[in-house]
């Protein structure tokens, strides 16, 4: 909005577009900074140079000495103070914003590795360097690292965030305009980190449907973790139906979970990664601790992104949107294609993309 009123910066190429609802808004408290940071810049210099010309030696060879004012010294230090608590709440409101995606966004899960982004939706199908957005909709973006730390921005969005190795973060954006966008890696991960770029496509709801509707002929991604599930002995002893030395899992995600040190957590996705990958960190009340195997260095990434989808789809409530992505109906293939699909998941590390 104020980048309107100065129509000769927003013709130079300088900003990348404006292509998501937040981009707008963030764009409005930069144009407030540099407008604070100029006005100030004037003041000083103009102040500088005119005190310099007023008090000059010439003119006033016997400088006459002033001991302080209450009121000039109240004013400079309340108004910039002012000022501040304005840069403060406004900057604190948009990363609130940004901290918190609204409850109908469609999940997308992203795991950066040297030196690629892969990219997986709910109706299970997988891209590299690419990702698929409608416009209008709310994306929430759950991602993982594979390796070292990178970072997952869209200038476009005005959206970057961290993905530390460990555990999950988070970021979401709204597309407003159609379009192809680029995608970085901002944090320098190696060798080839220059190489670490992507697209974003940005399509019109209709478009959007008509691509995900291609299908990954892999199954949901539920489905996919459900086969991991059978092949890494999970379900020998998580049984669906009957607790026995194993907590059950159906029904478990985003519900409270009783731990035996005492503390209570909630089953979201972060708690489900630790528990596959690190199942000593917390306890479950009423089990033993070393029992379950650690699954660290056999599980990458992208499948326990599949293994958590399954869990989730053991609880019935979950929102559809966090099941199925909010677009396309999820596909079900059969038993065959299941088992093949389970077959290339497994060794998802190295097929490429599924879908251009
Ligand atoms: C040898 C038996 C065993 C195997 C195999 C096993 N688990 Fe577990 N699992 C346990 C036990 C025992 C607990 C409870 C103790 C704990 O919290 O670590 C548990 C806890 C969990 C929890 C936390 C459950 C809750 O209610 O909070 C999850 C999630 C989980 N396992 C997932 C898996 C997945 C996914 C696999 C396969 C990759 C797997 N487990 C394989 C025994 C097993
Ligand atoms: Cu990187």
């Amino acid at each position: 909005m104020l980048a309107n009123l100065l129509p000769l910066f927003a013709d130079l190429p300088l900003f990348p577009p404006v292509a998501s609802k937040q981009a707008g808004q963030i764009d409005d408290l930069y144009w407030f900074l540099v407008a604070v940071s100029a006005i100030m810049t004037a003041v000083i210099f103009i102040g500088v140079v005119g005190f310099a010309f007023k008090y000059r030696r010439r003119a006033n060879a016997h400088p006459t000495q002033i001991e302080g004012s209450t009121v000039l010294e109240l004013t400079w230090s309340i108004l910039p103070f002012l000022v501040m608590l304005v840069m403060f709440w406004w900057g604190a409101e948009l990363f609130f914003q940004a901290q918190n995606p609204p409850k109908d966004a469609m999940e997308v899960f992203v795991t950066g590795k040297q030196w690629m982004w892969k990219v997986q939706y709910p109706d299970g199908t997988r891209e590299i360097d690419a990702l698929h957005v409608p416009v209008g909709q709310p994306v929430k973006l759950t991602m993982a690292s594979e390796d070292v730390i990178h970072s997952f921005s869209i200038p476009a969005f005005r959206v970057r965030h961290d993905v530390v190795p460990g555990h999950y973060d988070n970021l979401w954006f709204t597309p407003t305009k159609p379009g192809k966008y680029h995608l970085f890696c901002t944090e320098y991960c190696g060798n080839q980190h220059a190489g670490m770029v992507g697209w974003v496509y940005a399509m019109e709801p209709r478009e959007y449907t008509k691509w995900a509707s291609g299908g990954g002929g892999e199954g949901s991604l539920a489905d996919q973790g459900e086969a991991l599930f059978q092949q890494n002995g999970c379900s020998t002893c998580h049984l669906l139906d009957q607790q026995g030395r194993c907590p059950m899992l159906r029904g478990i995600y985003n519900k409270p979970v009783q731990l035996a040190d005492g503390r209570t957590v909630t089953a979201d996705d972060a708690y489900l990664r630790e528990s596959i990958l690190d199942p000593n960190a917390k306890i479950v009340s009423g089990f033993e601790p070393n029992i379950m195997p650690n699954f660290k260095g056999q599980l990458s990434e992208e499948n326990v992104i599949q293994l958590i989808a399954y869990i989730k789809s053991l609880s019935p409530n979950t929102p559809a949107s966090q099941q199925a992505g909010g677009a396309p109906p999820p596909i079900t293939p059969s038993k065959g294609a299941r088992a093949a699909s389970a077959a290339n998941a497994a060794g998802g590390a190295t097929s490429g993309q599924v879908k251009q």
